[in-house]
């Protein structure tokens, strides 16, 4: 279901990013803006305080682990659903995370994209970029019975 103009974009997008930077940057941001996403990294430590959070160096590792995750459904755009439903599995069953939190996320991400690329995110390549992360929340979220 995805057009050609639409996998050039998504690819374009993904090779302007640097992971080990927008990784923890997206992280970060959703812990410090929603802060109850904490409770699910209680050992992650200090993240009393923004401040804490951005120099929480747990979160910074565990951001990259989450963009590492995204490189594969950009690798797979044509089964994202497939690609990640071991791992919607285990948010499911294992971590006990709110599904509701992986918008969250995707949100955060595109925000901290958009910050990086400046006029190189045009509104359409932000619409194609946002329409893929829905369909990696979706995918996320495809194990949720
Ligand atoms: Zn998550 C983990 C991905 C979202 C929470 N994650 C994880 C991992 C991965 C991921 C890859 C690792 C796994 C293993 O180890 O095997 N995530 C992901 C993605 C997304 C996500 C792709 C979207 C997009 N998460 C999320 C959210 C949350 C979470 C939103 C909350 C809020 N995760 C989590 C946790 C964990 C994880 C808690 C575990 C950590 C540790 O280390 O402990």
């Amino acid at each position: 279901h995805w057009t050609d103009k639409e996998r050039s974009t998504v690819r374009a997008v993904w090779e302007k990013l640097d992971i080990d930077q927008i990784g923890p940057e997206a992280l970060a941001r959703v812990l410090i803006v929603y802060p109850w996403t904490e409770r699910y990294f209680g050992g992650f430590g200090d993240m009393f305080t923004a401040t804490a959070v951005l120099n929480n160096s747990k979160v910074a590792a565990q951001g990259k682990v989450v963009l590492k995750a995204l490189d594969r459904a950009v690798k797979n755009m044509d089964n994202i659903k497939g690609t990640y439903a071991a791992l919607s599995r285990m948010h499911y069953e294992k971590l006990n995370v709110d599904p509701d939190n992986f918008r969250l996320l995707a949100d955060c991400i595109t925000i901290t994209v958009a910050c990086k690329l400046k006029g190189d995110l045009s509104p359409q390549t932000q619409a194609t970029w946002q329409k893929f992360l829905s369909v990696v929340v979706e995918a996320m979220g495809s194990q949720y019975s």
